[in-house]
């Protein structure tokens, strides 16, 4: 398996955001991807690929035009503006105020754009995220070009992310950016399998009434889990979309055979569509030791996983999405792709 690392991933460095009512160190930081590449290495995997650059074409086929500006522009403006610390909204226009198209003021600006206050914006943001699409895309123009499978490791993570807000650690959605992109190299039908713990709100939101993508979602119940405002069993799409959307919440503590339960679910969906491409937006935030999540999952249930994925007999493309137990996060991430490739 091709594995195609963003090294400007380090370049977006968070310093904090609000958990349980106080600021502490962000979940999200560059120590998880280091953590995944040192464990690849001790496992002799040591080609890691450059992602090649496609252009802003492909995010635009996603995310607004306005929204991609914004995140480029944002912090020049956010220091010009004479602020000290990193971009973080606070407030939002949230039930019973107005939502205008274009905001004068910068602090109104940035609520118009988030939907999480987790989420901040610093120097490397645009960069770290702009080249985990590319990241992204360049794993899939190897899937295109032949090869079974490819590994896109960056961060931040993107599955999180709409067309035009971000939120939840996520900037530009790359598992949606190759989704279409494969959509637009002919591969006619497109299934996004996204096994994070925390549902794929944004992906779901930006197929949604979409009948070329399926977007299938494996996740911790809304009920108690972020996002909390999307993830739902009656979420199925709409429009000629209808039935091309599946959640399939789990309750927390929910251990390995809940999960593969889950995912016989959606294996019978995925054949049933006629799925061509498979995008797993890949967490590992479902293991037993993860900070911010419920599930049980061991580090020996991975491997399991990757075969499982693998048994769809699809082309695949996987992309770095959450996991923020840093001591076994590179084990776990192995884990699935070695289940999925031996060979790796
Ligand atoms: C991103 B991904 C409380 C806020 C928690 C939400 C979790 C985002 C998960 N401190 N932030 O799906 O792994
Ligand atoms: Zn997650």
């Amino acid at each position: 398996m091709k594995i195609v690392l963003n090294e400007a991933s380090v370049c977006h460095d968070a310093k904090e955001e609000f958990h349980h009512g106080k600021l502490v160190p962000s979940f999200e930081n560059p120590s998880r991807l280091r953590k995944i590449i040192s464990l690849f290495k001790e496992n002799g995997v040591t080609e890691f690929l450059e992602p090649k650059d496609f252009g802003l074409d492909p995010i635009f086929q996603v995310h607004e035009d306005h929204y991609v500006t914004f995140l480029r522009d944002i912090w020049d403006e956010w220091k010009t503006a004479g602020n000290e610390g990193d971009v973080i909204p606070y407030i939002w226009p949230a039930k019973g105020l107005k939502h205008i198209s274009s905001h004068e003021n910068l602090n109104a600006k940035i609520g118009s754009y988030a939907f999480s206050s987790d989420s901040a914006i610093v120097d490397g943001t645009w960069k770290a995220a702009y080249q985990g699409a590319q990241t992204a895309l360049t794993a899939l123009d190897y899937v295109c070009a032949g090869d079974r499978s490819a590994f896109a490791l960056t961060r931040p993570p993107g599955h999180h992310a709409h067309a035009a807000t971000y939120g939840g650690y996520c900037y530009l959605n790359n598992a949606a950016i190759v989704a279409q992109a494969a959509r637009d190299r002919d591969y006619d039908k497109v299934c996004v399998l996204d096994v994070d713990f925390h549902h794929g709100n944004g992906t779901q939101d930006i197929f949604y009434d979409r009948e070329d993508v399926l977007t299938i979602s494996i996740h911790g119940h809304p009920r108690t889990n972020f996002p909390y405002y999307l993830g739902y069993e009656d979420e199925m799409g709409e429009g000629v979309g209808a039935g091309c959307n599946l959640n399939l919440p789990l309750k927390d503590g929910a251990d390995f055979k809940d999960w593969e339960d889950a995912f016989h679910i959606a294996c019978d969906k995925v054949k049933e569509f006629g799925a061509e491409m498979l995008v797993v937006p890949l967490g590992v935030d479902t293991y037993e030791g993860d900070p911010i999540s419920k599930f049980k999952l061991k580090t020996d249930d991975f491997l399991t996983m990757g075969k499982l994925i693998e048994a769809l007999a699809l082309p695949t493309v996987f992309t770095m999405e959450g996991g923020y137990d840093v001591g076994p996060i590179g084990q776990n991430v192995f884990n699935v792709l070695k289940g999925f490739d031996d060979s790796l």
